[in-house]
């Protein structure tokens, strides 16, 4: 049988000879192709004596390290499957995604060792280990009395790779199944696409729990034997210090409109570049344009999600990088857009975005309900976007029909807030809406109803929200009001109050 494991992949596009650096730090430290060999094979050897059935899932809330990405990649050698989990996420969202998942394995940073680890026995796990980003950890203990040589999984490309949690369409956060050919299978297409070459250095400096840095990003550097420049956290001053050496920089749109506030970018600063790439939430037309005046590079802007990995993209060469669209469906992809009665829409119709492909998702974990209600009976994914195609076949993004905020690439569910908001003694309702920032792109404002009587002010309700969840999540401003408005069949119009409040921030 063919092995599919992406990591096999991964690991055929290392050099012949391993010395050269495949990763540098910013704190310093070079990692040569070899580093990222041993160890990894110690870590999936570490993984393989732990005795962890078939398919087991290995968790990690961890902070940004190459070692956190060599335990992706290692339980990817070791045939496991990967849960990546924001660092932002507070202990009743672990106590969720643990209890969903059923991880058997957790790691995490060891100041938060005493918290995740009592969720963790209490689900019955076993195995928490700890890793911290100066190479620290009970993780790297274990694994440096484990041999540094270790075979390659033998997986088919339907076995899982790993699970990503996300928002979805509806409900509460669900774990998308992507498995190693959706994986690889994308990120051979991305290869092609971006023209990655011989010699392309890639800035890292995204978080690596979501798709966008942990796949998008590194299988892309390493598909293509291209070092990457690592970067613990986004710093606008320093991926400026750092774009003369490189060729290809990711971001969100948060990560473009920070590097443009910097005087200090310029032509100049960016003359070694190749490509600059942005994702995971819309890109402002004037973002699109100052930056080309700025820099005299017109930045591709792509489409994806974590269902599915990327779906879109405007062209790297052989075609215009339109602003303000999301370019072509990627080859493989089949993308169409469909009216609400299930209708394929003709060209420039707005409708619903529809997908098929090797690198749609297989359904979301332990919900095979909520998977079936995704797909149409002929078996494409409905995105929960909205959008168009163009006469010259480019999709533009036109809003969402799934309730979702996007702020600074991060998905915030607002029905997952409403629900903790309306928890709170004295609260009879809430609404959060997504209004624009100039930061982040969008932000959560809340609109809270009190019961009658209740005292609660604004500041008590985003304090508490604060102690319990990520803080990425919580509404940027807090509105108590006498009622939300609704239409006549007693639904509350969210497009009101996100037309009354939309110049807050702007
Ligand atoms: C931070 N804060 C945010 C925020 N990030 N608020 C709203 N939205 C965000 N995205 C708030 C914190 O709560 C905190 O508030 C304050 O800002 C400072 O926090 P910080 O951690 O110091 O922020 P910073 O380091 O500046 O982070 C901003 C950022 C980060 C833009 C660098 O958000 C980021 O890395 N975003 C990228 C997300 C990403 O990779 N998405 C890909 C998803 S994959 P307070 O009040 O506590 O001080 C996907 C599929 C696809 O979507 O197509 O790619
Ligand atoms: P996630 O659940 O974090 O994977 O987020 C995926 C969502 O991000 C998509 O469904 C889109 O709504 C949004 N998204 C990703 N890329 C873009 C883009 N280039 N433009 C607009 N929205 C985007």
């Amino acid at each position: 049988m063919k092995n599919h494991n992406l990591f096999a992949a991964l690991r055929a596009a290392f050099p012949a000879t391993l010395d050269a650096v495949a990763v540098e730090t910013d704190n310093g430290l070079n990692y040569s192709w070899r580093d990222l060999d041993r160890a990894t094979a110690m870590l999936a050897n570490l993984l393989a004596s732990l005795g962890l059935p078939a398919g087991a899932r290995v968790a990690a809330q961890v902070e940004k390290s190459v070692e956190a990405m060599m335990l992706y990649l290692a339980t990817l050698r070791a045939g496991y499957v990967f849960l990546p989990l924001n660092t932002a996420y507070q202990s009743a969202e672990i106590e969720y995604f643990i209890g969903n998942a059923e991880p058997a394995v957790v790691v995490c940073s060891a100041k938060n060792f005493g918290w995740v680890s009592k969720i963790a026995f209490k689900a019955g796990m076993q195995n928490v280990f700890t890793l911290d980003d100066d190479r620290s950890g009970s993780l790297l203990d274990r694994a440096a009395h484990c041999s540094d040589q270790h075979g390659t999984a033998l997986m088919r490309a339907d076995d899982l790779a790993a699970i990503v949690y996300t928002s979805g369409t509806t409900g509460r956060s669900k774990g998308a199944m992507l498995s190693h050919g959706n994986l690889l299978s994308n990120a051979r297409v991305l290869k092609d696409y971006w023209g990655w070459k011989k010699g392309d250095v890639l800035i890292h400096a995204l978080p690596i729990f979501h798709v966008h840095g942990l796949f998008v990003a590194i299988h892309g550097a390493l598909l293509n034997t291209s070092k990457m420049i690592w970067l613990a956290r986004f710093d606008a001053r320093l991926v400026l210090e750092k774009l003369p050496e490189a060729t290809v920089f990711m971001g969100v749109p948060t990560l473009y409109v920070r590097l443009l506030a910097e005087p200090a970018l310029d032509r100049e600063t960016c003359s070694n570049m190749r490509l600059f790439i942005s994702g995971s939430a819309p890109l402002l037309i004037e973002t699109f344009h100052e930056w080309q005046q700025r820099t005299g590079h017109t930045i591709l802007e792509r489409y994806g999600m974590s269902e599915t990995a990327m779906l879109t993209s405007n062209p790297y060469q052989g075609g215009e990088r339109r602003g303000g669209t999301v370019g072509f469906a990627l080859r493989g992809v089949s993308l169409r857009v469909q009216s609400d009665g299930s209708q394929s829409l003709p060209t420039g119709e707005i409708g619903g975005i529809q997908v098929k492909g090797p690198n749609v998702f297989k359904g979301y974990w332990g919900m095979p309900e909520k998977t079936a209600e995704e797909f149409t009976a002929d078996g494409y994914f409905k995105t929960g976007d909205v959008g168009r195609i163009d006469k010259r076949g480019y999709i533009t993004i036109v809003g969402r029909s799934k309730d979702l905020i996007i702020s600074g690439g991060y998905n915030v569910y607002p029905a997952e807030m409403e629900g903790y908001i309306n928890d709170m003694t004295g609260v009879a309702e809430s609404a959060l809406v997504g209004v624009p920032h100039p930061d982040f792109g969008e932000v959560g404002v809340a609109v809270v109803v009190l019961k009658s009587g209740a005292t609660l002010e604004p500041d008590q309700i985003l304090a508490t929200l604060k102690s319990m969840l990520a803080n990425f999540k919580i509404p940027k401003q807090c509105f108590v009001a006498s009622e939300l408005p609704r239409n006549t069949m007693g639904k509350v119009q969210k497009n009101v109050l996100r037309e009354q409040y939309k110049r807050l921030f702007t």
